[in-house]
């Protein structure tokens, strides 16, 4: 796919400052540009926006951006596009040197010196470029560049920033997620995150922010993706921001939050709980369960409300609920991690992620790394490949386990099966299941769902030991309910499709005992 180019505005020849990013896919919407567009002032009109998808090449890349003949070229920089946008710069300042390039983002927010894309770029820009970058490009054009390279960027008060929003064309609004903002910044410390080193979280001006929303509302967008760090920070304004959708609710409407899983007031549940089905989306990070370990990266977190909290979101909610788990944090080792995942998986959220730990740029965690002998990937996204508790074939091990888990737990395909494969040791189980089809296939990715199924049902007959009816039962109706039709290699085993569904209910007797005993 080539670069996407929205709807010309400026009004006559090729646009002298073009912004431009790699998304990590073409549904994800860079809303950092678009701040950095809405508040162009004079030079909104010759300030264009074109944005990429992970997977287009350098040079695809730069031939489009050249194309418009531009002057200047800020480009947004991220963990996922690093490198590729390293080799654009690199590119741009060999056939185009006359363009000056001005590089923005959080992957070039911190540790600029070591970074090669930013030698090669005219100006790094660190922090907030709303209204920083306007100013420079401004300066740029004048013949007034400033003389230094590294460019802090300002923090106005967010009341002086011009909302984005008029930004999302009509085709951002049909096809892709509209990216909202109701505060930036966050006032918690977890040290593996970029945003602990904020130093609050400021809201917008509410009426303001409201007022856009119903624009959008009415111009037909309806999956918004909320990037607030801590959704259910203020009551007040979740409600009243959960009020307007639900004033508005029909079969489209889709809202995504990140929440910290403690803070559960009353009012906020009961407008919570009168949202139907499939409509709300929650990330909630929990991270780990290790008190310890919560202390020693400044994690703030009472476990038992948070458990309380998401019990309630599953059995009083109709809130999708994905929590995300972190494993690599220092002095956590992989028996801790699992209890963890035990913990969480008995809570019954629709997803839980499990992430690898990594050392963003500039993230305070760094402070662990000789202490806790933390060895990361020293190429993005940074991930720790083994600590002094986890090996790295063990750590190896736990990212194969999260993109299994990916296919077969997340996907919510297997809703017979994946009982019987967990049992009452979920991790240990699910570990044991991930070891084993590594083993059988040294692949992780492009697996088929036949395929899947196959290996489920060899693995519960042959490795876990569950009765061969039950499993393949189990797995036959997981087949069917995804709507396939095609054959499974075990069909021929003896259960046909159309006995899986009783064969399912007379087993669960055994099932119960199979709980008790892997
Ligand atoms: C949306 C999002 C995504 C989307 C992708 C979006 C896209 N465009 O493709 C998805 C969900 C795929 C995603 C995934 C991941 N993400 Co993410 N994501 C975000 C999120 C929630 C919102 C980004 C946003 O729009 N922010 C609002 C705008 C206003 O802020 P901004 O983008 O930072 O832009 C400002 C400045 O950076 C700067 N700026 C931006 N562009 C430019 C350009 C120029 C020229 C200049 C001068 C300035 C400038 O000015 C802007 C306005 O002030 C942020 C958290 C957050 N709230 O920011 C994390 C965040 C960007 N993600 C992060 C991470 C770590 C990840 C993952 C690695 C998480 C993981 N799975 O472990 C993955 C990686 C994906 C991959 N494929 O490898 C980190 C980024 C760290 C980094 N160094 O880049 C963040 C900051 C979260 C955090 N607090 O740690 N993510
Ligand atoms: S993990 Fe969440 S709560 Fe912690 S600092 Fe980051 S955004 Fe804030």
């Amino acid at each position: 796919m080539r670069g996407f180019k929205r709807s010309l505005r400026y009004t006559s020849g090729m646009p002298d400052i073009l912004l431009t990013t790699i998304n990590a896919r073409y549904v994800h919407a860079a809303l950092g540009l678009r701040y950095l567009a809405a508040n162009m002032g004079d030079l909104a009109p010759h300030t264009h926006i074109v944005e990429f998808v992970l997977g287009q090449r350098a040079f695809e890349i730069v031939e489009d951006l050249l194309a418009l003949k531009p002057r200047i070229i800020g480009i947004g920089v991220y963990i996922w596009n690093v490198e590729e946008c390293t080799r654009v710069v690199a590119l741009l300042k060999r056939v185009a040197p006359h363009v000056k390039v001005i590089v923005g983002g959080p992957e070039v927010s911190y540790e600029t010196a070591e970074q090669r894309i930013c030698a090669l770029a005219d100006y790094v820009v660190t922090g907030w470029g709303d209204v920083t970058f306007p100013k420079l490009a401004r300066e740029i054009i004048d013949g007034a560049a400033p003389a230094s390279k590294v460019i802090a960027g300002e923090q106005p008060p967010l009341a002086q920033l011009v909302l984005p929003y008029t930004q999302y064309t009509d085709e951002d609004i049909a096809k892709r997620f509209i990216y909202v903002e109701a505060s930036r910044g966050c006032p918690f410390k977890c040290e593996f995150c970029l945003s602990a080193l904020d130093k609050t979280a400021w809201p917008f001006e509410l009426d303001a922010f409201m007022a856009e929303l119903e624009k959008l509302y009415e111009r037909g967008a309806r999956n918004f993706r909320f990037v607030d760090r801590t959704f259910n920070l203020k009551v007040a304004v979740s409600e009243r921001i959960l009020e307007f959708f639900l004033a508005r609710m029909d079969d489209h409407l889709f809202m995504h939050f990140e929440l910290i899983p403690d803070h559960l007031p009353e009012k906020l549940k009961q407008s919570i709980a009168r949202f139907p089905p499939g409509a709300l989306h929650f990330e909630i990070g929990i991270q780990t369960f290790n008190t310890e370990v919560q202390t020693r990266i400044s994690r703030r977190q009472d476990d038992a409300q948070a458990e309380a909290n998401i019990r309630w979101l599953r059995e009083q909610s109709n809130a999708l609920i994905h929590v995300d788990l972190i494993a690599g944090l220092p002095g956590e080792d992989l028996a801790s991690f699992g209890r963890g995942f035990d913990r969480l998986h008995a809570l019954k959220p629709h997803e839980i992620q499990v992430g690898i730990l990594k050392r963003l740029r500039g993230a305070p965690i760094d402070r662990h790394t000789e202490t806790h002998q933390l060895r990361y990937n020293p190429d993005p996204p940074y991930n720790v490949l083994a600590t002094d508790c986890i090996t790295f074939a063990d750590m190896q091990r736990v990212s194969r386990f999260a993109r299994y888990w990916d296919l077969i737990g997340n996907s919510g395909r297997f809703h017979q099966s994946l009982p019987l494969l967990l049992g009452a040791t979920p991790f240990d189980n699910f570990m044991r299941f991930s070891d084993w089809l590594y083993g059988e296939t040294h692949k992780t990715h492009e697996f088929a769902f036949e395929r899947l199924c196959e290996f489920m049902q060899t693995h519960l007959t042959q490795v876990a030991c569950v009765d061969v009816t039950v499993a393949t039962a189990a797995v036959l109706t997981d087949y069917q309910a995804s709507g396939a039709r095609g054959r499974l290699s075990f069909m021929d085993v003896g259960v046909r499709t159309r006995d899986a569904q009783s064969a399912t209910a007379r087993a669960r007797m055994r099932q119960a005992r199979h709980v008790t005993t892997v």
